[in-house]
């Protein structure tokens, strides 16, 4: 009996030691880390009308008890909505649950839509109806492929990270500013779709679920990335000649928790510049048909690292499946 108590706990504890490895690893999206004040949730209590409220909104955006409408499926409009709380958080990841529908068949509807992370909030302007030279953080959810000669397929996910000296180029979908990004079948789907930006530590990962298969699949992850506390979170949208409805179901913001350096913690982080360090720069994606800056080739030495892990992970479940296979002989024997 003893044994089988002890054999027991080992195995409990293995599985709390699993299930924390694969939490830990996933997305934090643990409910105490929710940042209420940088969420945007149904029902949207008071969102644009209360004095109160922690949202507002402009433009044609729309806001009913199960949806936010940024734009309707119709012509020439634009609509945003953004956070009015300042962002101080060194570390977070923002999870947006959206949906973009309408009756355009393939390639007649736009635009699409953005979210931001910047310092000016409210600044109309031409890129997904805002500001074109915007300090900070970008994530465009491309609908419509405005440049004639791209081989790429859209609806395209892109990120770019702007200090206010350069303007999104929209008449080539933002390609020659753009740090990454991946197509995505997000337009006129059955179930929910959702994109997560996350920031920690100088690394930007952008991943996707647009596949009803609850789970993320990676689009965008870089290093070298330099973002500032205090800038506000918002999503826009715009339609031109061609339109979509662009609906935010949620905006939901979580805390990361990061140690940081001393050296770290004392640093203002307010003061950052927004700026990216990258190997090359991004007008070389010109000439990458993929726009990627992860794709290098496995080496030689990555294939035999790989290799090597996987041989002793078949070694470790060997010898734990014959000593789990020994103890059950022990008990089976002393039953009997
Ligand atoms: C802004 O970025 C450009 C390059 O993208 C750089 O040349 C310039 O020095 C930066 N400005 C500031 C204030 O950091
Ligand atoms: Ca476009």
């Amino acid at each position: 009996m003893e044994n089988i108590r002890a054999f027991l706990s080992t195995a409990f504890v293995f599985l709390v030691f699993e299930l924390c490895l694969v939490c830990c690893d996933i997305t934090d999206g643990n409910a105490e880390h929710l940042k209420r004040e940088h969420s945007l949730m149904k029902p949207y209590q008071g969102v644009g009308s209360s004095p109160t409220s922690q949202w507002d909104f402009s433009g044609s955006t729309l806001v009913t008890s199960s949806y936010v409408r940024l734009t309707p499926d119709e012509r020439s409009k634009q609509g945003s909505i953004w956070n009015t709380v300042p962002c101080y958080l060194k570390d977070w990841e923002m999870h947006v649950q959206f949906k973009v529908h309408g009756s355009g068949k393939k390639n007649l509807h736009g635009d699409g839509i953005a979210i931001w992370y910047t310092k000016d909030r409210l600044h109309p302007g031409p890129v997904f109806s805002n500001n074109a030279v915007f300090h900070g953080l970008a994530v465009f959810i491309d609908t419509y492929s405005n440049d004639d000669a791209t081989d790429r397929s859209f609806p395209y996910i892109s990120a770019m990270v702007n200090n206010g000296s350069v303007s999104y180029d929209h008449g080539k979908d933002g390609r020659s500013s753009e740090l990454g990004g991946c197509s995505a079948e997000i337009r006129n789907r059955e179930h929910d779709t959702y994109l997560a930006i996350r920031y920690s530590k100088g690394r930007l990962t952008v991943m996707v679920d647009v596949e009803d298969k609850n789970e993320w699949k990676e689009c965008i992850d870089i290093g070298g990335v330099r973002l500032p506390t205090g800038y506000f979170f918002g999503a826009s949208a715009a339609t031109g000649d061609l339109s979509d409805n662009h609906d935010i179901i949620s905006m939901k913001l979580y805390q990361l928790m990061v140690e940081h350096t001393l050296e770290e913690e004392n640093l203002d982080w307010t003061k950052i510049e927004p700026s990216v360090s990258l190997l090359k720069s991004p007008k070389d994606n010109i000439d990458d048909p993929t726009g990627n800056f992860r794709g290098t080739p496995l080496t030689g030495w990555k294939v035999f690292l790989l290799l090597l892990c996987a041989l002793l992970g078949i070694v470790v479940c060997a010898v734990v499946g014959a000593v789990v296979f020994q103890k059950r002989q022990e008990r089976n024997k002393r039953f009997y």
